[in-house]
């Protein structure tokens, strides 16, 4: 079944909880990255994960050892998934891998932005295979280039495949699950809402039977 993973992008931690509460029945997972960590702290990791389950956006992209360090501070605060950069190459996925045991692992594929296409859409499907080769869980790629997702989907085998950039980056929910992702991910279009628990039942719905 598809799902929908809320990008909790927000600064504030009242905020953050608040519409955690408010959305919960309609998520899949919360995905928390550097702004909402930068200003609640890792704190924040644990008290979402009461909520619902929480993917750690650190983009991680860095040597075997400081990876393995950092995939074990998501861990230790009740992550259950977290994104790390493919570009860094096999050693520092591996090592992600290795340190992650049950929390999974989602390598960045191809980014959702335009600037995607400058240096990382010509190694995507070099990264794919890494991945898969290391074993990770899943990828990341963009609801904003659906050809794209089907194209990583065959690539990808049973891999999981998140998909960012559905709404205020101009990706549609439905096309980005046919294309071939499992969930999508949704930020601003949420927490932005005048109504975020109504804004994320749309999007629910829109996909729940894919
Ligand atoms: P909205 O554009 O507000 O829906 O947010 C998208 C979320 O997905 C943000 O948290 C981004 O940091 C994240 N994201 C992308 O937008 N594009 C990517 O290629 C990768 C990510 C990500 O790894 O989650």
């Amino acid at each position: 079944m598809a799902g929908l993973i809320l990008a909790l992008d927000v600064t504030d931690r009242d905020a953050a909880m608040k519409i955690a509460y408010e959305t919960k029945e309609y998520l899949h997972a919360i995905k928390v990255g550097w702004p909402l960590i930068m200003a609640a702290g890792m704190e924040i990791v644990d008290l979402l994960s009461q909520i619902a389950p929480v993917i750690c956006d650190f983009k991680v992209a860095d040597i075997p050892n400081t990876t393995k360090l950092i995939v074990s501070q998501a861990k230790k605060h009740g992550a259950t998934g977290i994104i790390v950069h493919g570009f860094v190459g096999r050693d520092s996925l591996k090592a992600a891998v290795d340190e992650a045991g049950k929390m999974k692992v989602y390598v960045v594929a191809e980014m959702s932005h335009p600037g995607a296409l400058d240096f990382m859409q010509k190694h995507a499907d070099e990264i794919v295979k890494m991945a898969r080769d290391v074993g990770a869980a899943g990828l990341i790629a963009p609801a904003t280039r659906p050809e794209r997702i089907r194209e990583i989907r065959v690539l990808a085998g049973n891999m999981e495949i998140l998909s960012p950039g559905v709404g205020a980056q101009g990706g549609r929910a439905r096309e980005t699950i046919e294309a071939g992702a499992n969930h999508v991910i949704v930020g601003r279009s949420i927490y932005n809402a005048q109504n975020p628990k109504e804004a994320a039942r749309a999007i629910y719905e829109e996909i729940k039977l894919l």
